[in-house]
């Protein structure tokens, strides 16, 4: 008994100072956009493609048009939707993975004035393993955004 647990935690050590194997291939897809703000924050959309043979995940964001960005999850609990941050997004390889209402999204804290129907701005991807991405956002009514909202295909 006290010997199969001991195994068991090599075989976990072991596991752990492996590390992931292959490497990510990082794209975003399509045009992210983000809705016009509400009471001081704003949902960006997005799907980040990983074309590679390797995990990688989302860590953070910036964009010099918000105090912050936020990655949060929305989370159905006995009916009501309800949001949490959560310090990062898995991007399992051979995966896209979306961003939007109603699961896992980015959110502008505080956006500025910018963040505005029919204006763009920079937003930059952080990850754990690939280098960073920045791509153009485009502002758009937030009821535009509604349609991608639990939206399941990619
Ligand atoms: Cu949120």
């Amino acid at each position: 008994m006290h010997v199969r647990a001991l195994s068991l935690a090599a075989v976990v050590v072991a596991l752990a100072a492996c590390g992931p194997t292959g490497d990510p291939d990082l794209r975003v897809v399509g045009d992210p956009r983000a809705a016009t703000p509400v009471s001081g924050s704003s949902q960006v959309v997005l799907t980040i493609a990983n074309d590679g043979d390797g995990p990688d995940e989302l860590v953070g964001a910036e964009t010099p048009a918000a105090l912050g960005v936020e990655i949060h999850l929305t989370e159905i609990e006995e009916g009501r939707a309800t949001m949490a941050e959560v310090g990062s997004a898995d991007l399992p390889p051979g995966e896209q993975v979306r961003f939007r209402p109603g699961g896992l999204h980015l959110m502008l804290v505080l956006p500025d004035d910018t963040v505005v129907e029919g204006g763009t701005f920079d937003l930059t991807l952080d990850f754990d393993r690939s280098e960073s991405i920045t791509v153009p956002v485009e502002v758009v009514p937030l009821l535009d955004l509604a349609d991608d909202a639990f939206d399941e295909d990619p």
